[in-house]
């Protein structure tokens, strides 16, 4: 097994800041000190850099079929990309499709991703039907590693359930011991504004997002957190893009109910105005939900730095403006709903979270600690400490750049914040124990990452 040892990094997780050796022997930390006594195969010198657990990103959509099309970015491309912006786990859906079972569901998904992956990778399932031979599946999944499961109360006729559905759902995961993922707006009511702004004409991207206000996320979200309260089970709410629903989050908890969420990177820092872009721009910015008024943006990171919501995920899901997100001129229901994210998020975050003033120990949280406990990761992934995954990042805080598709691994012809000029970057990045990002070039192999075997969610 080869040996490399960490030398001299200010070493960041979500609780600890120090300087410090980090001797890794395969795939695994295995000392953690000052001058250790040790020879290493590989030396890495991370003076004056940050050396942090690798990042998590729960929440992307690898080669998902969407929309008449398909996510542009596969579990090669998208897995390398995110290797580059030093995230070494991802979580992606299987989506059950009608007729197939919960098994069937994630053999698809296995087949899709096994042997591509630049590193490790999860699912959740997402269960879009609920028959009686479904109910003894539940256990059985989470047996296999699949501990969370999810819902739609948006895109009716495709993926929506309705709420009998739901609470079926949420009561048989939370008996076996999951957690259920919702993503939550009141699909029937914002169907019906799509089909009234079509017939007046409306047809621009910008429609996408007047016919998805806020009002309709926290509709379904507070739907989502009461159900889940009847049911006696634990609910995690996705990409939140706006404070209203954030506080119908917070309400349920203050209530006592087990009821967390996260947010995207997009709702972090963009707006509405992308909408207006001219020449069929705004297309770019259509992914669901929309992106909503910048009043929402410095609440959404009050409410990560106070804990109302847990981690900041990106929703990646690719789609390149030629020959896919134009599919939807001249009618915005046509548009591929989605965005590239997974690369940047990280680098995003670190801007973000310096410039408001959050610990380093937050960022790290955020981008990685809080997942692996909600997802059941930890302490494997989510850390550097004897025993984990030596899944690391040794990011350089000092070094500014520019985002580009020119420059990006995403597969996709556009970024949502090209031209950015952002703070940090990671350096060097290793997934369990291999170097397979360092100097701007990928050193891994297709097929290095492996199916992430998750526990049930440490929810506090
Ligand atoms: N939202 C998106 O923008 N894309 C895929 C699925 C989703 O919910
Ligand atoms: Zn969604
Ligand atoms: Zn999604």
């Amino acid at each position: 097994m080869a040996t490399t040892l960490i030398q001299n990094g200010r070493i960041i997780t979500a609780s600890d800041d120090y300087v410090a050796d980090v001797f890794i022997d395969g795939d695994t930390v295995r000392m953690i000190g000052t001058a250790l006594p040790v020879k290493a195969d590989r030396v890495i010198d991370a003076t004056g850099k940050l050396v942090i657990p690798g990042g998590i990103d729960p929440h992307v959509h690898m080669e998902l079929p969407f929309g008449g099309t398909v996510s542009s970015d596969d579990f090669e491309s998208g897995t390398r990309a995110a290797a580059f912006g030093g995230t070494t786990s991802i979580i992606d859906f299987a989506i059950q499709y009608k007729g197939k079972t919960f098994q069937q569901t994630l053999d698809d998904w296995h087949a899709k991703a096994q042997g591509k992956c630049a590193i490790d990778y999860g699912f959740h399932l997402a269960v879009t039907e609920y028959e009686a031979q479904h109910a003894a599946e539940f256990a059985k999944v989470i047996d296999g590693g699949v501990t969370t499961f999810k819902l739609f109360l948006a895109y009716p006729g495709v993926f929506m359930v309705d709420d009998q559905t739901m609470f079926r759902v949420m009561r048989s995961a939370g008996e076996a011991g999951g957690l259920t993922l919702v993503h939550a707006e009141n699909g029937d009511a914002i169907s019906l504004k799509i089909a009234e702004l079509m017939a007046a004409g409306k047809t621009e991207p910008k429609y996408h997002a007047q016919s998805r206000p806020p009002v309709m996320q926290a509709d379904g979200v507070a739907r989502a957190l009461r159900v889940a309260e009847f049911a006696k089970a634990p609910v995690f709410i996705v990409h939140v893009s706006c404070e209203a629903a954030m506080m119908e989050l917070v309400r349920s908890r203050d209530a006592g109910n087990p009821a967390y969420g996260e947010t995207c990177t997009q709702y972090l820092f963009l707006d509405e105005t992308e909408y207006d872009k001219p020449d069929f721009e705004g297309a770019k910015y259509v992914f669901t939900p929309p992106l909503v008024g910048r009043e929402n943006i410095e609440p959404l990171w009050k409410g990560l730095k106070l804990g109302y919501l847990q981690e900041v995920s990106t929703d990646h899901c690719p789609f390149n403006f030629k020959g896919q997100k134009e599919l939807g001129r001249g009618d915005f229901t046509k548009i591929p709903n989605g965005g590239p994210g997974v690369e940047d998020r990280l680098s995003l975050v670190y801007d973000g979270a310096m410039k408001r003033g959050f610990s380093l120990n937050k960022w790290v949280d955020l981008c990685s600690t809080a997942s692996a406990k909600m997802f059941g990761m930890f302490p494997k992934k989510g850390t550097i400490a004897i025993g984990s995954d030596a899944d690391i990042v040794i990011f350089d805080p000092h070094v500014e750049r520019t985002i580009s598709a020119r420059t990006h691994h995403m597969n996709c012809d556009y970024s949502l914040f090209e031209g950015w000029r952002i703070k940090g970057k990671p350096q060097t990045v290793l997934s369990r124990g291999k170097v397979v990002v360092e100097n701007d070039q990928y050193t891994g192999r297709r097929g290095d990452g492996k199916f992430l075997k998750r526990g049930t969610c440490a929810t506090t």
